[in-house]
């Protein structure tokens, strides 16, 4: 019998970059191009990328490392610098949408076949990341097909929160949209800053590192994976209902 006063898993949240594909390369790649493209002599090799990968959003990493390179950099909050990194990001942009609908990222194991399952199961899917719209659509219409964004309730991402991860915004938002509170939820996570922003908004959450990630601390994961290839939708169920405190006399 169900358990009211416990209920269960209602839905999985997914972070994009690096959870639902290793997207990174393909992003370091695209932002190399635009530096080359505007002729600033600025290249990011995937050491530099991996410590730049603390700064969450493209836009904000650019501004980030502009000014660690000029620190006298006066103007950041004026037009000629915001013009610029607005102009930059979207150059990036428009590289990495084209190099993803070429098939440049695939999604990584299990999540398809977790987000099938899932919504088979009647859980609502939704998304939570600092990325830009047009990467998500590029990625999961190139992976998924057409009808992509039929699975997902809710999506959240650079153009509804500004405030990036670690600030919980993104999750807090979609949590508010999904009308449900976080411990009926699971976060899926790649990240240190995915993760602190996802606790932050009192969500469980798993997560599955990267080549980028992996030497992150992950305290505080409910779990940390290798991958979601092996995972099932009633480990999910077991994983998030043990994570609640339990309570006196429910034993
Ligand atoms: C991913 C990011 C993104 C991408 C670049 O963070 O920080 O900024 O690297 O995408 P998360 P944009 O997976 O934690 O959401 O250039 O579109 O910002
Ligand atoms: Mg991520």
């Amino acid at each position: 019998m169900t358990d009211v006063s416990n209920p269960g898993l209602q839905a999985l949240i997914f972070d994009v970059d690096g959870t639902l594909a290793d997207t990174e390369h393909a992003h370091l790649a695209a932002f190399n191009q635009a530096f080359a493209r505007e002729g600033l002599g600025w290249h990011w090799d995937e050491a530099l990328y991996t410590r730049l990968l603390e700064v969450s959003g493209g836009k904000e990493r650019i501004l980030h490392y502009w000014r660690a390179l000029e620190p006298e950099l006066k103007d950041i909050g004026g037009a000629g610098v915001r013009d610029t990194v607005e102009r930059l990001h979207a150059l990036k942009t428009a590289v990495y949408e084209e190099a993803v609908q070429q098939g440049a990222v695939k999604l990584r194991p299990g999540v398809l076949r977790l987000i099938e399952d899932a919504s088979r199961e009647g859980l609502a899917l939704a998304i939570a990341t600092t990325t830009s719209p047009v990467n998500i659509m590029a990625l999961l219409r190139t992976a998924i097909g057409p009808d992509w964004s039929d699975y997902f309730t809710v999506i959240e991402d650079a153009s509804t929160a500004p405030l990036k991860k670690p600030h919980p915004q993104v999750y807090l938002q979609t949590l508010k949209r999904l009308g449900l509170s976080a411990q009926v939820c699971l976060a899926i996570e790649d990240s240190a800053n995915g993760l602190k922003a996802a606790t932050a908004a009192g969500l469980p959450t798993v997560v599955t590192p990267n080549g980028f990630t992996s030497h992150h601390d992950f305290t505080g994961a409910l779990r940390v994976l290798p991958s979601l290839a092996d995972v099932t939708i009633a480990q999910l169920r077991t994983w998030t209902v043990e994570s609640r405190p339990s309570r006196p006399g429910s034993t």
